[in-house]
């Protein structure tokens, strides 16, 4: 995260320079960095299935992680039978199509129904080599059940200018898929997660990645068997298994993101100008300021500049600017009378 010394915010604060200054940092930062925050939300209900760490990649569109009705290559398999993600991630380096790439767990490694895994990149939106977009996560427990997209093409983050487009995709239980590779018996010893002590075992399908048929009925000793995946049935009507989305980072929440956010850490609530500053950041109560006058007048200026940019109402502009006569800010405090 940024981090702004109290320096510069100081010198962000005086009142009689503080418009230019925030003007020249806003025009340092419009470079075509970006930094962006993946997140895989587990939208499954209670007693649902898990996601393992999401491997996620950025490329140029070249990168093809699999093809329906296509054989899976030996990285996609170790994901989608063991969520396994170093074979896919050496295959995806081996390509070249794109350097921006990472494994995405959950808070507690595989994403419980509920729970949200994030992970924030720093990229460069004119580079053709991180255009778009790709994921793979193996659904569990499950044989070889996986989500991602096939199609290379399908998820551009920037275009073609370098422009960021982002990413919020819901992934519908109707597209999981079978990678082809494991007899969906749901055997325990054979089904990672649900009792498989090794890796790649259970009995070779030697078939094609195409839509999962679904788990086995309750009463065959399956995984809807289980207590646990009692509601794991994603072929179930409505049920949804992840939402996936690219957002430009914004670490403070107040709308404003992080590449074009002069004012880090603004307090929850606080209305911004289009720096990303609140009226209590670029006037703060605690500078130097030479006298209270001073700190006021700040104010009063940034209300008004506020006011104008259509950000508050001419009433909370009035509050604001009476709260600050009000406060004990920039007055000397005479510490020596009392005891
Ligand atoms: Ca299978
Ligand atoms: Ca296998
Ligand atoms: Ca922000
Ligand atoms: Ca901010």
């Amino acid at each position: 995260m940024k981090t702004t010394p109290l320096h510069s915010l100081r010198s962000l604060s005086r009142w009689t320079r503080f418009g230019s200054a925030l003007a020249s940092v806003a025009f340092a930062l419009s470079t075509h960095a970006a930094t962006v925050t993946v997140t895989i939300e587990n939208l499954a209900p209670a007693n649902g299935n898990y996601l393992t760490p999401v491997f996620v990649a950025f490329h140029d569109g070249s990168y093809d992680t699999f093809n329906p009705g296509g054989t899976a290559s030996a990285g996609l398999e170790a994901i989608a039978e063991d969520g396994n993600t170093g074979p896919i991630t050496a295959e995806f380096m081996a390509t070249g199509a794109g350097s921006a790439y990472a494994t995405v767990p959950g808070p507690n490694g595989p994403i419980a129904p509920g729970d949200k895994a994030t992970l924030t990149f720093v990229l460069d939106g004119a580079s053709e080599a991180e255009r778009y977009f790709s994921f793979v996560s193996m659904v569990i427990p499950s044989n070889d059940a996986f989500i991602g997209n096939g199609n290379p093409l399908a998820f551009q983050i920037f275009d073609n200018a370098g422009n960021f487009l982002g990413l919020d995709r819901t992934v519908a239980g109707t597209m999981v898929w079978d990678a082809g590779t494991e007899v969906n018996d749901e055997v325990p010893a054979n089904t990672a997660f649900f009792g498989q002590a090794t890796p790649n075992t259970g009995v070779d399908q030697n078939g094609t990645i195409e839509f999962h048929a679904g788990f086995n009925l309750p009463g065959s000793g399956g995984i809807l068997d289980s207590a646990m995946f009692a509601a794991a049935d994603f072929l179930a009507p409505a049920y949804q298994v992840a939402r996936i989305t690219v957002v430009l980072a914004d670490s403070d929440g107040d709308g404003v993101p992080d590449d074009l956010d002069a004012c880090p850490d603004t307090a929850p609530g606080d209305i911004v100008n289009a720096d990303g500053c609140s009226i209590a950041q670029i006037c703060p109560c605690d500078a130097d300021w030479r006298n209270h006058g001073h700190y006021v007048r700040c104010v009063v200026l940034c209300a008004r500049s506020f006011l104008r940019a259509g950000l508050i109402t001419r009433q909370q502009a009035h509050e604001i600017v009476v709260a600050a006569a009000k406060s004990d800010c920039g007055k000397r405090v005479w510490k020596g009378w009392k005891h």
